[in-house]
């Protein structure tokens, strides 16, 4: 098979490549690991910036989050006994959606049926050569047999555990790994959300949050050992625990339900720079990850994405590299910004085992100046809603 761009990985961040490129008139091959089914089950990301919802409208595949997506207007932050709500909707007039990333992906894959242009799922992906010179060929695995793809550019879209990464020579590769001393429990359950805000919990004995799925199922996390073993969560130590980091007085107390999926998330923020090598374009969770406080994930990917489809536009349509050369630096400056976001809002909200006094009240006086001081409640919204992307 011949493309002109190879796209590694069906995940969000390859399937909205895939998209706008198609838009552009140019043509790609999505090359998956795993089955359509798997893809499009996987059940992770929930909140969406502003500027993502944007952007689906943007390239057409916008029109279930308008109509079933959820706006957000606030966030609202309890410690000390206490809520603090910043109304970010009314601090910068902007807001963000709760929008399951399956659906994204669901709306992206109907997108990329439209086009008529191939997925090829069940497929992993093993060896990508001549990034530095020639024509990169993408060699992967259908039922057995070994199969090429020769391209004009490969897209690294395959997510933090994928290949395309290692194709960049080691002497070429800065990693930047911090990795958290705690996880995130995180439960589905069959319960109508307290309030329709997203709520965190700063309490002394760890993060906890509530964020609204659907009008009658809540999504719940809390922090617990890395390593957490979920089984030693029944229900009731789940319940009693939320309520005491979530609930404060005055307002109505976290209704409890069926608890449908139970899972432990580890912490990490991870950055490999550059994101380029060669004809190798790295975008999203094959880049970077960060720890879930922010909900950056699936946000970031796409926005690397929308500046990747903008350079290879400009390469096929104008003959222009300058965008392509300057992807990397473009992308990393703004995921510079987000790491420092999550990874701070992260340190701010969670409890690290041994903290001083002094530390924890320091922390208590973070949260404070975010949520009671004007620049501090500013500074948080335009992050949590989206930086702008460069493209
Ligand atoms: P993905 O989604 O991991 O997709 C990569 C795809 O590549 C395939 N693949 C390969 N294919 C072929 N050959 C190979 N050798 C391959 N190796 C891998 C994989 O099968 C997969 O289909 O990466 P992508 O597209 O960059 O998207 C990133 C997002 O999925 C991720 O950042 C978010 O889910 C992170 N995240 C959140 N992000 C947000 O923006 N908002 C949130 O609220 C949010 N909540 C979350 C999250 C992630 C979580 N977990 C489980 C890590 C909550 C959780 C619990």
């Amino acid at each position: 098979m011949r493309t002109q761009v190879g796209i590694v990985g069906a995940g969000p961040a390859g399937l909205m490549l895939a998209q706008i490129l198609h838009l552009q008139g140019i043509d790609s091959v999505l090359i998956e690991r795993a089955s359509q089914e798997h893809v499009r089950s996987r059940l992770r990301a929930g909140v969406l910036e502003q500027g993502t919802v944007e952007m689906m409208r943007e390239f057409g595949v916008g029109e279930r989050v308008m109509k079933v997506g959820l706006r957000q207007r606030a966030i609202d932050f309890r410690f000390n006994g206490e809520s603090h709500p910043i109304d970010f909707e009314s601090v910068c007039g902007r807001n963000t959606w709760v929008y399951p990333q399956h659906e994204v992906v669901s709306d992206l894959m109907a997108a990329r049926e439209r086009s008529g242009l191939p997925v090829v799922y069940d497929a992993p992906v093993s060896r990508i050569e001549g990034l530095d010179g020639g024509r990169p060929v993408i060699h992967y695995e259908r039922d057995g047999e070994p199969l090429r793809l020769e391209c004009d550019y490969v897209a690294g879209c395959d997510g933090f555990r994928g290949i395309s990464r290692s194709w960049i020579p080691a002497d070429r590769l800065k990693v930047y790994d911090r990795i958290y001393p705690f996880g995130w429990l995180g439960i589905l359950a069959d319960a109508k959300p307290a309030i329709q805000d997203i709520t965190w919990g700063c309490h002394e004995d760890g993060f906890a949050m509530m964020s609204i799925r659907s009008p009658t199922v809540t999504r719940l996390y809390l922090q617990c050992e890395p390593d957490e073993n979920p089984d030693d969560w029944p229900d009731d130590r789940i319940w009693a625990e939320l309520h005491k980091r979530l609930d404060v007085p005055g307002l109505p107390r976290l209704e409890e339900g069926r608890i449908t999926q139970k899972g432990v998330t580890a912490m990490r923020s991870f950055l490999a720079e550059p994101m380029q090598y060669g004809r190798l374009f790295l975008a999203g969770d094959a880049a970077h990850i960060v720890p879930p406080t922010g909900a950056k994930g699936l946000n970031s990917a796409l926005a690397d994405v929308k500046v990747l489809a903008r350079a290879l536009t400009e390469q096929y349509r104008n003959e222009n590299g300058q965008w392509l050369e300057r992807y990397s630096d473009i992308c990393l400056k703004r995921m510079w910004l987000v790491q420092r976001f999550s990874s701070g809002l992260c340190t701010m909200t969670h409890q690290f085992r041994g903290d001083e006094p002094f530390v924890r009240r320091l922390q208590r006086a973070d949260l404070e100046y975010m949520t009671m001081h004007a620049p501090g409640r500013l500074e948080f919204s335009e992050n949590f809603t989206g930086l702008p992307v460069e493209a």
